[in-house]
């Protein structure tokens, strides 16, 4: 019995030096959404880097932009700026590579029904900030995500030119793309990170067997899948199962176009497949996967 009272008291003496001796850890991410109402000079910080936020809510397009952020290094400003978002956005401050600087990354979405979020990065590069972005994404966007677990972070998205292409939005199932953030750049590491193809494969795959089921669009899914293998290494297993599979009846994707001007028309889904495929630089111009 002494030794629980004993126990009890210690807890609380732990407790008590918990919250007495925690420094208040400083924030490192705002995050809007919907129900975020407007704020100013809201402050971030990691390391020597220092960021104060401030949202304006808006609750239609505006030419006005609405989410300013100021940049400090080392308790010297050095930039300020400004974009426009809507419904969502942020600001958080991470080392997307790991050499020690933590970057400034700025998501905004443009509104509007799938489209488009974008990424805005500062990184620190010879004690001066250099900015890239990942263009307009879909509405799914993208995500940081350490993968492979080294303490450096992927950008993981997928590839947008295959939304609409042979399906509608809905329809559509674009295949992987995976990016590595390194010295303000990033660079296209999407085929090292074969267990992570693996799985959005087997989802494609489920969501192939379920429209299927319902007898909704097949061919948006299927393009996506064929791309998913060919970067799997496995492009002519992708090739059959699309053939066996197809939806012969949907001429969705067979337009030619030059130029914004129809041309003509592909005989099939898997010819007009095939040139997408080699536009989009997954096959080359023998149709081989590149
Ligand atoms: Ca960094
Ligand atoms: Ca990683």
């Amino acid at each position: 019995m002494n030794s629980l009272i004993k126990q009890i008291s210690s807890y609380f003496i732990f407790l008590t030096l918990l919250f007495t001796t925690n420094p208040v850890i400083a924030k490192t991410a705002i995050d809007i959404d919907y129900d975020t109402t407007s704020f100013k000079n809201e402050k971030l910080s990691l390391d020597k880097l220092e960021v104060t936020v401030s949202y304006n809510k808006k609750e239609e397009f505006d030419e006005i932009d609405n989410l300013h952020y100021q940049i400090s290094y080392n308790g010297v400003s050095q930039l300020s700026s400004s974009v426009f978002t809507q419904f969502t956005g942020g600001v958080f401050l991470k080392d997307l590579d790991g050499n020690g600087t933590p970057e400034v990354i700025v998501r905004t979405f443009s509104g509007g029904a799938h489209c488009c979020t974008n990424y805005i990065i500062y990184t620190q590069q010879n004690n001066q900030l250099v900015k890239s972005e990942t263009g307009f994404l879909d509405s799914r966007g993208g995500s940081f995500q350490d993968l492979n677990r080294d303490g450096n972070f992927e950008f993981v998205s997928v590839d947008n030119s295959f939304l609409y292409a042979f399906s509608s939005y809905a329809g559509s199932f674009p295949p992987s793309q995976i990016y590595t953030f390194t010295n303000g750049k990033f660079e296209d590491v999407t085929r090292s990170y074969t267990q992570h193809l693996r799985s959005h494969a087997w989802e494609m795959y489920q969501a192939f067997l379920q429209s299927k089921k319902e007898q909704y669009e097949v061919n948006g899914i299927l393009a996506g899948y064929v791309a998913q293998k060919l970067l799997l290494g496995e492009y002519e297993q992708g090739w059959k199962f699309m053939l066996a599979n197809y939806d012969r009846t949907s001429d969705w994707g067979l337009t030619i176009y030059q130029e914004d001007r129809e041309i003509g028309k592909y005989p099939n889904f898997p010819t007009a497949l095939k040139a997408f495929l080699t536009q989009q630089g997954y096959l080359d111009k023998n149709g081989q996967p590149q």
